[in-house]
């Protein structure tokens, strides 16, 4: 769709780019506008160069190999807007500039971030060199998706397939622009759903994908049944996922393991151990006077055949714990609470620890052995925001690492782009916006936020526990504007809080923690006897994953909030040093359905997401900015008097130019150190005039060359 269509069809589809719209200060038209567009099944809306989706719910056909085709070598906002036409913007900037690009997908849990990823990955396999040798990494890559969300995504009340980790992704490019790699970064999985799920919920899908898809044999040797009631770790929540076909997407999974150069040995071994896994959740106590003890010894024989451990071995960490003081190794009984801890945890160890092997084998399998120089696409796609009745540690997290997103997206484009005017001497109105980096410094500021109060507490001797936690971050955080403590909330009149919770009013919205399992969830400890087991365990897997030399290790490891808090700083890092595009997911409802577009719903999280700040700053700026001298170079021989010599300074020759070419003072201004152009339609123009121009250079050229033979 060419532009002007697009405005004449402006009444029953609204406009592709908000940036057209009448008032950038009316919210309700902004919204009215995308609705317009959903009805019409048009869920693309750009703000400049950002693109907004509305999740459809439902699969529409603009996916296919016509609709790729449609949006290669074309400018992207010539076209209608489309997360391929984003997509190819930036794989243009990576090629033509060789510079790194990173797409940061945003918007909370359900509204698209995932489906958008795997099309941004679709649409670098099709528009990319069809060559054998790239073929296996494109290959490698899109299976790498299957295998990734089997064992890390899992049935939310919020979304059927929903992430319960964070993804950063790079794919490596050579200099021709083909892919040739790629790494994986996964960030904080959310273990305590192998052992714990809320009612209509489902721990992660392979549990399921296993017990319905594989074959007969495989399934006795396991020692399971295909009845998911059976497994203490599979009945508390929802069995079954809707229009999800878990027998079939066993099958998806395995060949995709195979496809990502998984030997069948250690696909074996996986299956194994998630089969352990189901079979440790089986392992019950009995009460033995003050202590616990095995009630199911048959149970945790099998389960120690498959993890390659002694039954004994199992036995005795389930029941015991030893502690070393000073080279002496002190063994007591625990108690029957403590036992279903103990097994509990290893699940949730061994879990974890599985998946990290998974991605590291994937990029073991992605690493590529060019040695020249390579160019990065990062894709990021975490866990979206969320609220649920009852919000624990892992809610906390993820809701910490979007306020983090949220905090970069102000960084690089409502503040660094108003920086960038004022440094530049550019006539500009100031937007205002709300900057979430209060939040920010709330959760993670040093010795003073609540990770340190959380840490401080963990490391505290003595008797402290939730309670106490929670009281000190009363005690501390109390006159923050964000943090609420039950003993206040209760005097205003919001929804009072019980006191074992407190409310964050994050950016996106209020959330209140109940604060029971924050300080065992942080502290992440895995008693010695359980690692003991399963360093002497005979499975490759389990052999690589719990090393011999941990039981070594004398230091304490970083607490499970502060390591996420480190990996999401090196996160930022990585994103900061890269040309970002944003994609920003829309959920139309809270049911999961096509067709309903609540009104509440989209305008809470326009407002939050911050999107008409975005389009102010947008309309009252620039789309286009380049160095007076990279200007000058490419585009000087459309003016006589920059071309074929120019000798004065840059800024000069590009006031010329742009005169020459007829451009009014409306269309660009000029800063200090760069030319700023407000319409991108006006630099696309000027590209077209060059291209033509160099295709005339060209001939006279060989011309010329011609005449001389
Ligand atoms: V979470 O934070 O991981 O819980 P996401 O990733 O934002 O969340 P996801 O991409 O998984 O959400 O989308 C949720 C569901 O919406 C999908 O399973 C699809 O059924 C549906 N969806 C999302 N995007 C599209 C789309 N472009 N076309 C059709 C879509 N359906
Ligand atoms: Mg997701």
């Amino acid at each position: 769709m060419r532009m002007e269509n697009a405005l004449e069809n402006r009444d029953t589809f609204g406009v592709s780019d908000a940036v057209l719209l009448d008032d950038p200060d009316n919210t309700d038209e902004f919204i009215e506008n995308l609705r317009k567009r959903f009805r019409g099944d048009i869920i693309y809306t750009y703000i400049g160069p950002v693109l907004i989706v509305t999740n459809p719910y439902k699969p529409l056909p603009i996916y296919a190999e016509d609709s790729i085709k449609k949006y290669q070598n074309v400018n992207y906002i010539e076209v209608a807007p489309h997360v391929f036409g984003l997509t190819d913007n930036a794989y243009k900037q990576l090629r033509e500039e060789n510079r790194d690009q990173c797409i940061l997908i945003s918007g909370e849990s359900g509204s698209g971030k995932t489906e958008a990823s795997k099309q941004i990955l679709q649409y670098i396999a099709a528009a990319s060199r069809n060559v054998s040798s790239v073929e296996t990494t494109k290959d490698k890559l899109l299976y790498s998706n299957p295998v990734l969300e089997a064992f890390g995504n899992a049935q939310t009340n919020r979304n059927d397939n929903s992430s319960r980790f964070g993804k950063y992704m790079d794919i490596e490019f050579d200099f021709r622009g083909s892919p040739i790699g790629g790494h994986i970064l996964n960030y904080l999985l959310e273990k305590s759903r192998v052992v714990n799920q809320s009612q209509g919920e489902r721990n992660f899908h392979i549990f399921y994908q296993l017990l319905t898809g594989v074959d007969d044999a495989t399934l006795s040797s396991l020692q399971l049944t295909r009845s998911v009631v059976n497994y203490n770790y599979l009945n508390q929540g929802q069995v079954k996922i809707a229009g999800q076909d878990d027998k079939k997407q066993f099958e998806v999974v395995k060949q995709a393991m195979s496809r990502v150069g998984f030997e069948d040995a250690e696909i074996t071994e996986v299956f194994q151990i998630v089969a352990a896994i189901l079979h440790v959740g089986n392992v019950n106590f009995k009460q033995d006077g003050h202590y616990g003890k095995i009630a199911t010894p048959d149970v945790v024989k099998t389960a120690a055949q498959l993890l390659g451990c002694t039954p004994e071995k199992l036995t005795k960490a389930f029941t015991h714990r030893t502690i070393e003081a000073r080279g002496d190794f002190v063994t007591s009984p625990l108690t029957f609470d403590q036992c279903t801890y103990a097994r509990d945890a290893l699940s949730k160890a061994v879990y974890e620890r599985l998946f990290t092997w998974l991605v590291s084998k994937l990029n073991e399998s992605l690493k590529s052995d060019f040695n020249g120089k390579r160019t990065l696409m990062g894709i990021l796609d975490i866990y979206g925001f969320e609220i649920f009745e009852k919000n624990s540690f892992e809610q906390f997290c993820i809701n910490y690492c979007n306020e983090k997103l949220q905090q970069l997206f102000i960084e690089l484009t409502l503040k660094s782009e108003q920086e960038e005017y004022r440094k530049e001497g550019i006539e500009w109105q100031h937007v205002d916006y709300f900057n979430n980096k209060v939040i920010c410094d709330l959760i993670e500021e040093r010795h003073k936020g609540m990770i340190a109060i959380m840490d401080e507490e963990c490391l505290r001797p003595g008797d402290a526990n939730d309670f106490s936690l929670l009281e000190k971050m009363d005690e501390n955080l109390s006159s923050h504007n964000h943090y609420l403590s039950h003993k206040i909330a209760n005097n205003v009149t919001r929804k009072s809080l019980t006191r074992d919770e407190f409310r964050l009013l994050h950016y996106a919205g209020e959330v209140t923690y109940k604060v029971h399992g924050f300080l065992d969830k942080n502290n992440d400890l895995l008693f010695r006897d359980l690692r003991e087991a399963m360093t002497q365990s005979n499975k490759k897997i389990l052999q690589l994953v719990f090393p011999a030399g941990e039981l070594l290790r004398k230091k304490r490891p970083d607490t499970a909030a502060t390591q996420f808090k480190n990996s999401l700083a090196q996160l930022m890092e990585i994103l900061m040093s890269k040309e970002p595009s944003y994609i920003r997911c829309i959920k139309p409802n809270d049911f999961k359905k096509s067709g309903v577009f609540d009104l509440e719903i989209v305008g809470h999280q326009v407002k939050y997401l911050g999107l008409m700040e975005n389009l102010r700053v947008r309309r009252a700026g620039f789309a286009y900015r380049r160095k007076y001298d990279t200007f000058l170079d490419r585009y000087k021989s459309l003016c006589p008097q920059t071309w074929p010599h120019f000798q004065g300074p840059a800024d000069k020759g590009v006031e010329l130019l742009m005169k020459h070419l007829g451009y009014h003072e409306d269309d660009y201004q000029l800063g200090k150190t760069k030319i700023f152009i407000r319409h991108a339609q006006t630099l696309f123009a000027i590209e077209d005039a060059f291209q033509i121009r160099k295709e005339q250079l060209v001939s006279k050229i060989k011309a010329i060359w011609l005449g001389r033979r």
